[in-house]
């Protein structure tokens, strides 16, 4: 067991100019720091928690686990590491991710360098001296030449802002604000609103202990079983005999988590019904997010993607007993266009007779009193509400420092539209910032720890390669922003991400722009930083 240190909560006495800050302490930040200290660069982490673990720190509600899975979930950029750590099942628990992290950090000295409890209010660029000068909460300022978010894609809370929310008198809690102690729950009416991914792991476990649970849906969600299970010793030894060839493959994979399962090739309508059955019903037997690759043109084809989606609402009326649930279960939307999800016992759940489903699509929440929710024409009791309410996805976390670039330039205003930037990592107008998985970059649509550690490493050779040359100014061209825009709408237009009311496309936050913000496909991407490296960082000004 890892000693925990106790986190550092104020700043070096000392005034001086940071080579960079870095905010945030998740996993991209944690790596960053770590990538900084190697090439030479004084490095200081402003995380606003008051640990570090970014959203495995914040997202530690009963349940809380990722559907990645554990072996490929970790960081590739040290061998020994790679080796010494034993994972325990198919996909980590948020605690087992915690104390992984922790583990880096003490192998790698990291708290030393990470500031906690502490938030950046704001960030102004000097042209002069081409430092940003950083406004802190607590008060204090800070400078450095360099300034990179890893303020990660999920991380900014959708609290939704329905009359008389405040005065409930019974506790809210947030999935992503959980407590730090446990929750009793027992002998509670509890309300859950929501079901992503969240809603759908925080569910089944609330359910036996709590003494009714209502649950309020607003759009039925396609899931699949993980078939999550304790990880094989003999499977654990193969992989990590070739970790390298192992996390090749996985880089090869556009979506995540797929390097060590056979993905077919091949077209739904390819095949006969009863094969594509067969094979659905394969996928679906090994869990995971394997089954949303059973064929190749599932978010490209309507006609195929309507057989998954079949598929998926036969199996749910099969699980749930009572033919009128099973149906409210059931979604009807484009699958994959809201990000699918895994669950483990979720659709079981709704058997349980302390369990309620409220269908709030056509007849929404219309306030909260202080012992109910209310719909139009019904109330519902309650002594604790449970938001599952998920994110202001890929920007929210940005936008909520006052960020101000050249000529006064505010992100807000830039980016009132939609977000702009070149490659997900720079943004024209704000030089020497870069976004860590930033909108633009693949990010959520692939291995999260895959898409960090790429960024991570080109983030870092370039900043090697400034300080080589003699430059000590980078911003992306305003042409090769446009263009990059461009390519990201192009390469969702050609897919069916587009379809529906999604956090991708922001439609979950009243008022944000409808721009789908992560870029399809991670190889691709992968293929276009490389000779944008070779050709002298090209599509950026360098000065
Ligand atoms: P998600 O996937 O954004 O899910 C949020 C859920 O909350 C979803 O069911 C929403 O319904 C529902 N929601 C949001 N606002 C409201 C309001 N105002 N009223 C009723 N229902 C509402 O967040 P998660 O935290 O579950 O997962 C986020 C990601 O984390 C996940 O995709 C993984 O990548 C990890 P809607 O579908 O919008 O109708």
């Amino acid at each position: 067991m890892v000693p925990m240190k106790q986190p550092v909560n104020s700043l070096p006495a000392d005034n001086s100019v940071w080579d960079a800050v870095v905010v945030g302490a998740g996993i991209s930040g944690l790596y960053m720091l770590h990538r900084l200290r190697q090439i030479g660069f004084s490095c200081q982490v402003i995380e606003a928690g008051a640990d570090l673990g970014g959203t495995w720190y914040w997202n530690r509600y009963p349940g809380a686990r990722c559907d990645t899975y554990s072996l490929e979930y970790s960081y590739s950029f040290c061998p020994q590491l790679e080796q010494e750590w034993q994972w325990s099942e198919r996909y980590p628990s948020q605690g087992e991710i915690w104390r992984y992290l922790n583990h880096v950090a003490h192998r790698f000295d990291l708290r030393s360098g990470i500031c906690f409890n502490t938030r950046v209010v704001s960030a102004d660029f000097q042209p002069a001296n081409n430092q940003w000068q950083l406004q802190l909460d607590p008060a204090q300022q800070l400078s450095c030449r360099f300034l990179l978010m890893a303020t990660g894609c999920l991380s900014s809370p959708n609290m939704p802002d329905i009359d008389g929310l405040q005065t409930f008198k019974g506790p809210i809690y947030h999935t992503a604000r959980w407590p730090q102690s446990p929750v009793d729950f027992s002998a509670q009416r509890v309300g859950v609103i929501g079901n992503g991914s969240s809603g759908l792991q925080i569910i089944p476990e609330l359910a036996p202990q709590v003494k009714q649970l209502v649950v309020f849906q607003r759009t039925a969600q396609y899931a699949v079983p993980s078939r999550n299970r304790p990880l094989d010793r003999q499977e654990v030894t193969k992989i990590k005999a070739d970790y390298p060839g192992f996390r090749a493959r996985n880089r090869q994979q556009s979506s995540a988590q797929l390097s060590n399962v056979e993905t077919c090739q091949q077209s739904a309508l390819s095949v006969s019904p009863a094969e594509r059955q067969q094979l659905y019903q394969a996928s679906w037997q090994q869990g995971g997010f394997v089954f949303y690759a059973t064929f190749n043109d599932l978010m490209r084809n309507q006609q195929s993607n309507q057989t998954a989606a079949e598929f998926i609402r036969t199996k749910i009326g099969q699980i749930v007993n009572d033919p009128q649930r099973a149906k409210l279960l059931s979604p009807q939307h484009v699958m994959g266009c809201k990000r699918p999800a895994l669950e483990n016992g979720y659709f079981e759940t709704f058997n349980r007779p302390n369990v309620d489903l409220v269908d709030i699509s056509a007849n929404p929440i219309r306030s909260i009193s202080p012992r109910a929710i209310h719909l139009q024409d019904q109330e519902y009791p309650l002594e604790a509400i449970v938001m599952a309410t998920g994110f202001d996805a890929m920007t929210g976390a940005l936008m909520k420092i006052d960020i101000c670039g050249l000529n006064g330039l505010r992100l807000k205003e830039k980016w009132s539209s939609g977000p702009h930037n070149y490659l997900g990592l720079s943004i024209n107008g704000f030089p020497n910032l870069f976004t860590i998985t930033g909108p633009g970059s693949p990010s959520v649509l692939t291995n999260m720890m895959v898409a960090i550690e790429q960024h991570v490493e080109w983030i870092s050779d370039c900043l090697q390669y400034m300080a080589q040359q003699g430059y000590d100014r980078i911003q992306a061209s305003a042409e090769a922003e446009a263009e990059w825009v461009q390519h990201v709408n192009r390469v969702a237009d050609e897919t069916l991400y587009t379809n529906c009311n999604s956090w991708y496309l922001g439609a979950n936050i009243p008022g944000k722009p409808r721009v789908f913000m992560p870029l399809v496909g991670f190889p691709p991407y992968a293929e276009k930083c490389r000779p944008v490296v070779a050709q002298g960082y090209q599509g950026f000004i360098l000065s």
